[in-house]
């Protein structure tokens, strides 16, 4: 049986009809990135965001083991309320929806989905990558590989400091992925405008990045792109601020053995609490900023 279930929102499956640019937008975000009742204001926010941007958002989740590509209002809520949703990666969507299980769409299982479902971009705050200790843990996402096999821009803000961002610079080199900052010659480290990083390539205009997209797949080549969008500078959190904070997530981690899936949502709950609270502020700022700019890609990839 090569079937499975996949079903689109009602705004999803009008802008497919009509042929409306459309966004994908992710869902680990929602249930292992920001708590609740914060992560919904968050994802209802964005879907706003992108729709008064001239695009139609899709957020995308396995509910009880139906792949949701755009989710109905109780359906956003009932899962940004959920206990216990797995955490999806390309390895593990089929066992999710296989199982009737729910589960929520890390970047890699987005970018898959948002492929099947014909849409070319996808906005999310930060990807997977490199992280820390690599060497010895090899702990690098999944999310990196991903952008070197499925045709799907990402846009976000690079990669977070929890992160060896220039380890993560170099994978996604070697997985062939376009890391274009927008706007700007540095390589924003999501918390932060700019890094000491120089990105691999800059574009300043998202019409260009939306015919580089086209150009890549008349080429022949697989994969995606990564447009790192610097976050606005009015809600920058500085790189010192920050330094000391995740250094102590680091530590509680080691402390409490975290590891595999459960890394990147505990780092990141740490630093909220740490923050208390002024991680989510900025992590906020990016993921409209963000939402906003693969809108425009995304009109101008329909266009042409
Ligand atoms: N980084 C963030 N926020 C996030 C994530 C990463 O700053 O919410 C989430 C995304 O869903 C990303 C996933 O795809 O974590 C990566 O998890 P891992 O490191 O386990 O591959
Ligand atoms: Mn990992």
């Amino acid at each position: 049986m090569s079937y499975f279930p996949m079903t689109f929102s009602a705004e999803v499956a009008k802008a497919r009809k009509d042929g409306t640019p459309i966004v994908a937008l992710e869902s680990t975000i929602i249930t292992h990135g920001m708590p609740y009742p914060q992560n919904l204001e968050v994802a209802q926010q964005v879907e706003a965001d992108v729709r008064a941007s001239g695009a139609t958002p899709a957020t995308i989740a396995v509910i009880n083991g139906v792949l949701h590509i755009g989710l109905d209002a109780d359906q956003l809520s009932g899962l940004a309320q959920a206990k216990g949703v797995a955490k999806l990666s390309r390895a593990d969507m089929a066992v999710c929806i296989a199982s009737g299980r729910t589960g929520a769409t890390t970047v890699a299982a987005t970018m898959i989905a948002a492929h099947l479902a014909g849409i070319a971009v996808f906005a999310t705050g930060g990807i997977g990558g490199v992280h820390k200790g690599a060497e010895s843990s090899f702990d690098i996402s999944a999310d990196l590989m991903e952008l070197g096999l499925t045709p799907v821009t990402v846009v976000a803000a690079g990669a977070k400091a929890i992160l060896d961002v220039a380890k993560t610079l170099e994978v996604l080199e070697t997985q062939g992925v376009p890391v274009i900052a927008f706007g700007q010659d540095s390589f924003p480290a999501f918390w932060s405008a700019t890094s000491p990083l120089k990105a691999p390539l800059r574009m300043d205009d998202p019409a260009d990045i939306a015919k580089a997209h086209k150009i890549r797949a008349a080429l022949g080549l697989p994969g995606g792109q990564l447009v790192a969008n610097p976050i606005p500078k009015d809600a920058e959190i500085p790189a010192a601020d920050l330094a000391p904070v995740i250094a102590q997530a680091h530590r509680d981690a080691n402390v409490h053995g975290i590891s595999g899936k459960a890394v990147t949502p505990y780092l990141l709950q740490r630093i909220f609490e740490l923050t208390e609270g002024r991680s989510l502020t900025a992590n906020i700022a990016v993921v409209r900023n963000n939402a906003r700019l693969a809108s425009q890609i995304a009109a101008y990839l329909n266009a042409e």
